[in-house]
């Protein structure tokens, strides 16, 4: 096919306005006078997707043909965003789709703001996997990103009366023109049951597992386009159905009722995404969930090497698998699995060709995340897959005491399987020996991982381990976020900026240029306004665009202290009430982002964030100077709106706790200065921007493990600092939200143990506000050092982390880029 030239991917303005009104009208049943702007969004995503599928045929087709190797990111999230606005961006239609619009009096924004987005990702994690297949495509390197079709995605979150409520997600009722059902691609998953051994004719001994249930996962294929590439990665999602062919032991016996459950049951297993707690519960429908994908994956994989005419003894040539945490983690067993039970290879064979294959990137620090499953559970869920485990962690013992001859401690450290006490399978520990590379994502993340949760794995096998530190998209995050500021840099770097940001250096002398610095000026006050305007359509609350916006957006969590930031805001508002002439610069404060609905403290300090904002925002002598904002459900089309409008960046987690963050990145590469720790990639980001473009605070990590083996006493910050003591006293006081008990657990938690040492950081936190206060007085200096973070930032692009993994640990040959 040659898609250029039929009327349904041709690519003028008047192809494409003919095939947006015959997809109105044939697909939809629309006429085009009684079209709503539903019905013109989907009519245009059926037009767009028309060329992201002939795109995303031939680019696969290439890739069979080529037999080269491909990537398999196996990720239980994905946030990939809007879809419609980036194809258009990376086909290079944008202007041609406008004036097709246009021309029959349709406005395109109007249209492109009717997309809802698959919300099927916690935060960071799931993000970064979407960023990391627009990457691949971008950089053309054959990828298949797969994961779990969550019926109902991350929830929606309103606020009422000051405190969050959960709302059901319903991602697909709108309908989904992006994926397409793969009715004949369907794999067989088994759970529970028993094993027992057979003889096959060559006289070996096998295992057979006699599963108590099977369920089929069935494929939807969302296509990934990559900017001014024919690549297009492919996110493939598995829905969980009932088999009708399986013969259930239950309907065989006449019992209707227990099969009809069991349907039930299979279709729930891929309905809902569980949120992030605040610890990891082994809970067994997220264990299923993961097994669930996994195998579909790894199925699939098997089937295309069989379809390209590999071998399944050269499985690893075939493909590089990356595990997104621990959540695939189930995948080397399940690869031994496949290989030694169904293909009949030697376990050592198949082993060899497993560590090849996979390799696994960690993205916490935080022992209470790390994923163990109980025993007992895991073998009544996969009994097959804990012999398998055992056999591992047999032949893996045997190694390392060869390595650590009698040092049981050791032993026991690195065992697959937790003993002390009630018995676990350690996820983690599964990926690490299963994996040729281990990295962490970013340069702190990855020295802490090899000091602490993973430091028998670095003495065992120190060449593992890599850093590749994280990325951002400057696709969806600064072309399509901040036309102002893409507009700017077009003119001065060319049109091809988004796919090399290695070119933003040339941005540098524009720093010291007075017409420069003030047409970023107007860039970045427009993006105020509208954010101001969208702020007052979902809050009500009027903010002054010409104030300093003043961020926070990510996941509600004790370690990222969005209460640190909030002791600051009482502070300041208290200094004011005092002394009316304090130099206080007018401020924005705006916070965003999910509690987990289990997540007490994480709900109560969104409900500070609220109180502090009824508090501040109705108060006439604060009026001009302070507001305090709580942008409902934070997403990635919020995020879009929110970023280019942030002057100031919130990047204030206790050190060593952030592995990486990515809000950081995509913030100051639309211009805002960073306020933070030395924690995750804000160190890198700090060398990168230079420390005099970068207002640093707080203890480093090794500051704070000394601290805590000291005994760490909140109190005695407490009692040295009257202004420390004014505030905590005033939110005890029972000044905010009505409730005098209200905030109490926040306080309690502060003066007695504050885990994540906010009493510590508060004296340095408020002396790197205040010269935040003094450079945004100097609106010059302020520009010119808000040009170098996004002139200096464009080594945080995905495309550079995605050749690092292709270069390091993927061995795949990435395009090169242009320097
Ligand atoms: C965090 C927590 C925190 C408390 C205990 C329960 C729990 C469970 C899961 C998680 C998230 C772990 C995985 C994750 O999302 N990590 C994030 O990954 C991003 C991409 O690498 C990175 O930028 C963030 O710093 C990291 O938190």
């Amino acid at each position: 096919i040659s898609p250029s030239n039929t009327i349904r991917t041709g690519t003028s303005a008047e192809n494409l306005r003919q095939a947006f009104l015959d997809n109105l009208v044939c697909a939809l049943g629309r006429l085009p006078n009684y079209a709503s702007a539903h019905d013109h969004y989907l009519a245009l995503a059926l037009t767009v997707r028309d060329h992201v599928v002939a795109r995303a045929v031939q680019s696969f087709e290439q890739g069979v043909v080529k037999m080269m190797r491909r990537v398999a990111y196996l990720s239980a999230e994905f946030l990939p965003g809007p879809h419609l606005a980036n194809h258009l961006l990376n086909l290079g239609i944008a202007e041609a789709t406008r004036e097709a619009l246009g021309g029959i009096g349709i406005d395109l924004d109007r249209v492109l703001a009717e997309e809802e987005e698959p919300g099927l990702g916690n935060g960071g994690l799931g993000r970064l996997a979407s960023c990391y297949l627009d990457s691949l495509a971008t950089v053309e390197v054959q990828s298949i990103g797969y994961g779990i079709r969550y019926e109902f995605g991350i929830f929606d979150q309103v606020i009422r009366d000051g405190w969050q409520v959960e709302g059901t997600d319903k991602w697909l009722s709108g309908g989904n023109p992006w994926e397409i059902h793969r009715l004949g691609i369907a794999k067989q998953v088994k759970f529970g049951g028993h094993t027992e051994t057979w003889t096959d004719d060559q006289g070996r001994t096998r295992v057979r597992w006699v599963p108590s249930i099977v369920i089929k996962g069935e494929a939807y294929d969302t296509p990934i386009t990559g900017y001014g590439s024919g690549t297009c990665s492919l996110m493939r999602l598995w829905k969980s159905e009932a088999v009708e062919s399986f013969d259930f032991e239950a309907f065989n016996h006449g019992d209707y009722d227990r099969a009809v459950e069991q349907k039930v049951d299979s279709e729930n297993l891929s309905k809902v995404l569980y949120p992030n707690d605040e610890l990891h519960r082994g809970k067994e429908l997220r264990l299923k969930q993961q097994f669930f994908f996994t195998s579909c994956a790894l199925q699939d994989m098997l089937r295309l090497v069989a379809m390209s005419g590999g071998k399944v003894a050269a499985f690893d040539e075939s493909w590089a698998v990356q595990l997104n945490d621990t959540h695939p983690a189930i995948g080397v067993a399940e690869l031994m699995r496949l290989l030694v039970d169904e293909h009949a290879l030697e376990w050592d064979d198949a082993w060899a060709i497993t560590q090849k294959t996979f390799s696994y990137t960690n993205h916490t620090l935080l022992p209470e995340a790390l994923e163990k499953w109980p025993v007992e559970l895991f073998g009544s869920v996969l009994p097959r897959h804990l012999e398998i485990i055992y056999g591992i962690n047999h032949r893996f013992l045997d190694e390392v005491r060869t390595a650590f001859p009698d040092d049981d401690a050791r032993l026991a450290r690195l065992s697959l399987i937790d003993e002390h006490g009630a018995r676990y399978v350690r996820m983690a520990n599964l990926a690490c020996v299963g994996s040729h590379k281990i990295n962490g994502v970013a340069a702190l993340h990855s020295e802490l991982l090899k000091k602490t949760v993973l430091a028998d794995f670095a003495a065992l096998w120190p060449e593992k381990f890599d850093n590749v530190t994280n990325g951002v998209t400057p696709r969806r995050f600064v072309a399509l976020a901040n036309p102002g500021l893409a507009g700017l840099l077009e003119r001065e770097l060319g049109a091809g900026w988004p796919g090399d940001l290695s070119c933003l250096g040339r941005l540098e002398p524009l720093a010291a240029d007075p017409g420069f610095r003030r047409e970023w000026r107007e860039v970045r006050l427009a993006n105020k306004r509208r954010l101001a305007a969208l702020i007052q359509e979902r809050t009500g609350i009027v903010v002054t665009p010409d104030s300093l916006f003043d961020v926070q957006v990510k996941r509600i969590h004790e370690y990222k202290r969005q209460h640190l930031n909030l002791l600051h805001v009482l502070s300041l508002y208290l200094s004011i009430k005092r002394d009316p002439d304090a130099g206080v610069v007018p401020r924005t404060f705006i916070f965003g982002g999910k509690a987990a609905p289990g997540y007490f403290l994480a709900k109560r300090i969104i409900r500070l964030v609220t109180a502090t904002g009824e508090l501040v925002n109705q108060d006439p002598d604060v009026a001009g100077r302070l507001k305090v904002v709580f942008f409902p459900d934070f997403n990635v089309k919020n995020a879009q709106h929110i970023y280019p409008a942030a002057d100031l960046s919130e990047q204030i987690s206790l050190a060593g706790m952030e592995a990486s963050g990515t809000g950081n990145m995509k913030m100051s590469l639309n211009g805002a200065l960073t306020i933070g720790t030395l924690d995750g990639a804000n160190v890198e980001i700090r060398d990168a921007v230079g420390a005099e473009n970068f207002f640093l605070f707080g203890l480093t990590a090794s500051e704070v493990s000394a601290l805590k083996a000291g005994g760490y006493q909140p109190q005695t910050y407490y009692e040295s600092d009257s202004l420390l003591r004014e505030t905590i006293d005033f939110i005890a006081s029972g000044a905010l939200g009505g409730d005098p008990d209200l905030f109490r657990p926040v306080v309690d938690n502060l003066l007695h143990g504050d885990p994540y040492l906010l009493l510590a950081d508060f004296r340095a936190y408020l002396d790197a506000q205040q010269r935040v206060g003094e450079l945004w007085g100097d609106s010059d200096a302020w520009t010119s050092s808000s040009i170098l973070n996004v002139a200096r930032m464009g080594r945080f692009s995905s495309d550079r982390s995605i050749r690092e993994y292709c270069e390091r640990i993927w061995n795949v040959n990435a395009k090169p880029s242009q320097t």
